[in-house]
């Protein structure tokens, strides 16, 4: 029986992570693997109450420096409430987003000092990664479009083009810099296709 893996999900707004988790979810209960589906910021009954707060359209919107300290608070509780008993059980956990995203919005999106993130994340999860990040990588172009077109767009979900290209280049370098732990899948693609690409990469990398 293999160490159950924790396994985050990242990319752009529209890349299709909801859309494609269920590929991910298929293979391990085809194997006969117990999981759990959670998702970032939320996945705990505080940290959903922090998501509220942080993706809603609002007359005083939290600062940047708010916004990373939220992320990271939502992620404390996330982290000891849910991921960590789930692997403690045996189960796998598939994670909509984690401390990548917060490198790619806060870092990259936002500009703020990598540092911080940095501290922040030596505070919150000194010894505890991810073990395998799947980016669904594509064009910010498309990945908003598709987003526009599934309807009302959230606090952040509303930053210009400008700012998610920041967040998509932070992406692609955190992919280069740790491929060990990355799958990238071209997420451009017609969804059928992303499934079957994901599907290949993901039963090479864990069952093969
Ligand atoms: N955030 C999060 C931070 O800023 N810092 C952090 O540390 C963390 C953890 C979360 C927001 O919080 C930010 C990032 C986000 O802005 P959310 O509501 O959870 O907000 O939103 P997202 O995670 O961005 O989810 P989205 O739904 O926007 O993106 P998905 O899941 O990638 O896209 P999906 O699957 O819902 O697809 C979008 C639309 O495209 C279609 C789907 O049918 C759907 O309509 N689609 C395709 N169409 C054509 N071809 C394909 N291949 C398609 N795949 C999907």
């Amino acid at each position: 029986m293999q160490k159950p893996q924790f396994v985050t999900l990242e990319g752009v707004e529209g890349a299709g992570k909801s859309t494609q988790k269920h590929v991910v979810c298929e293979l391990l209960a085809s194997h006969g693997i117990p999981f759990v589906e959670t998702r970032e910021p939320g996945g705990s009954p505080n940290a959903e109450r922090i998501r509220e707060l942080l993706l809603a359209e609002s007359q005083t919107p939290p600062s940047d420096l708010c916004e990373l300290l939220l992320m990271f608070a939502a992620r404390a509780d996330h982290i000891e409430q849910t991921i960590q008993p789930a692997l403690a059980s045996g189960q796998w956990v598939i994670c909509d987003r984690f401390t990548d995203a917060t490198y790619a919005y806060q870092g990259g999106g936002r500009a703020l000092p990598k540092a911080w993130i940095e501290t922040l994340q030596a505070l919150v999860h000194p010894a505890f990664a991810p073990d395998t990040t799947i980016l669904f990588d594509v064009p910010v172009e498309v990945g908003l479009a598709r987003a526009a077109r599934r309807g009302a767009l959230d606090r952040i979900e509303s930053e210009d083009r400008a700012f998610f290209e920041r967040v998509r280049a932070s992406y692609q370098e955190q992919a280069a810099s740790e491929p060990m732990r990355y799958v990238v899948v071209d997420a451009s693609q017609d969804a059928g296709d992303v499934s079957q690409s994901l599907r290949d990469s993901l039963t090479h990398r864990w069952f093969l």
